[in-house]
C-alpha cells in the first residue's frame, strides 16, 4: 500500500471521485445505494446513467439530485447497454474535473462500504478492480449457475488474453483520468459486461498499472438482472477474436526480430 496519506500518489490527489452508477430499471435500489454511497464515502460525487428506465428511475433520480449537490444524473434516451452509459458518464466526468472515475452497479452487489479501500489502493495504481477471486474476495448469494458463468468468463479471458488478471469482467472499479483520456472511447463497441473486460485488457495494454483489491459481492435482492445469452456470446466472440489478434501480433514482433 502506499506511503503516506490515503488517497495519495506521491502527492497527485486522486479526489475529486465521480462514481458513475448506469440504471435500469432500479427504483427500488437506488436511494439506497446513494445513501450509503455517501454516508461511506461523504466527499464523492455521483452521476446516475439512467437509458429512459420505465419503471421512472430517471424521474426518480433527478429528485435525489435536487435534494443532494453530490448527485447528478444523465438522461439517455433508450436502452443501449452498460458499456455505452459508462462511456457516456466518463466522457461527461473527464470534461470536468474529476480526478478519479468509478463503476458501481445500482443493485447493491457492489458495497459502497468496500470504496475507500478500492480508492486507496488507486495510491499504486491506475486502475483497481474489486475482485471476487483474489484472497479475501468472495460472492453471496449466487446459483451455482452464475458462479460457473463468471468463473468461465474469467478463465476463458485469461487463456485466451493470457493476461493474470483474477477477476477481468469485474464490474466494481476505479480508474486514474489518465487512463480514460488515453483509451479510444469512441472505438469501444462491447455492450455487455463484455466492456469490462474490454477496458480492462486495453488498460492493461497501454502500459497501465492494475490492481486487484478483494471485495464480497453481493447478488442483488430487488429488481431484475439484465444478463442474457446475447451478452454472453458476445462476450465469448470478442474476447476470442481479441486473443487472436493479440498472439497474431506477437508473432509477428517474434518473426521481425528473427527475419
Ligand atoms: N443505463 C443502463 N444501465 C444498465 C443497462 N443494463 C444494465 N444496467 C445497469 O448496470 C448495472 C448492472 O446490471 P445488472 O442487471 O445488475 O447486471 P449484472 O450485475 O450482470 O447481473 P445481476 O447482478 O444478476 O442482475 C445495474 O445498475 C443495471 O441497472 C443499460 O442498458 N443501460
Ligand atoms: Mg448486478
Amino acid at each position: 500500500m502506499a506511503q503516506g496519506a490515503p488517497h495519495d500518489r506521491g502527492g497527485e490527489s486522486i479526489e475529486p471521485v465521480l462514481v458513475v452508477i448506469p440504471t435500469y430499471n432500479e427504483r427500488d435500489n437506488l436511494p439506497e445505494i446513494l445513501r450509503r454511497l455517501h454516508e461511506a464515502n461523504p466527499s464523492v460525487h455521483a452521476l446516475v446513467v439512467d437509458d429512459g428506465s420505465p419503471d421512472g428511475t430517471g424521474v426518480l433520480a433527478d429528485d435525489l439530485a435536487v435534494a443532494d449537490e453530490r448527485v447528478h444524473v444523465m438522461h439517455r434516451s433508450e436502452k443501449a447497454g452498460l458499456g455505452a452509459a459508462y462511456v457516456a458518464g466518463f466522457r461527461w466526468g473527464l470534461e470536468r474535473d474529476y480526478a478519479t472515475l468509478v463503476e458501481m452497479d445500482a443493485d447493491g452487489s457492489h458495497a459502497p462500504e468496500d470504496l475507500p479501500r478500492i480508492l486507496d489502493a488507486l495510491g499504486d495504481a491506475d486502475l483497481v478492480l474489486g475482485s471476487r477471486y483474489v484472497p479475501g474476495g468472495s460472492v453471496v448469494n449466487w446459483p451455482l449457475r452464475r458462479q460457473l458463468l463468471s468463473r468461465g468468463a474469467n478463465l476463458y479471458s485469461r487463456i485466451a488474453l493470457g493476461t493474470h488478471i483474477n477477476d477481468i469482467t469485474a464490474g466494481y472499479r476505479a480508474y486514474r483520468r489518465e487512463v480514460l483520456e488515453k483509451l479510444p472511447l469512441d472505438e469501444i463497441a462491447s455492450r455487455g459486461y463484455c466492456f469490462q473486460i474490454d477496458l480492462a485488457w486495453r488498460t492493461v495494454r497501454a502500459g497501465f498499472t492494475v490492481v486487484e483489491v478483494p471485495i464480497t459481492f453481493t447478488e442483488r435482492e430487488i429488481g431484475e438482472s439484465k444478463m442474457s445469452g446475447s451478452i454472453v456470446r458476445e462476450a465469448m466472440i470478442r474476447v476470442g477474436l481479441w486473443g487472436l489478434r493479440h498472439r497474431l501480433d506477437q508473432l509477428r514482433g517474434l518473426f521481425s526480430r528473427n527475419g
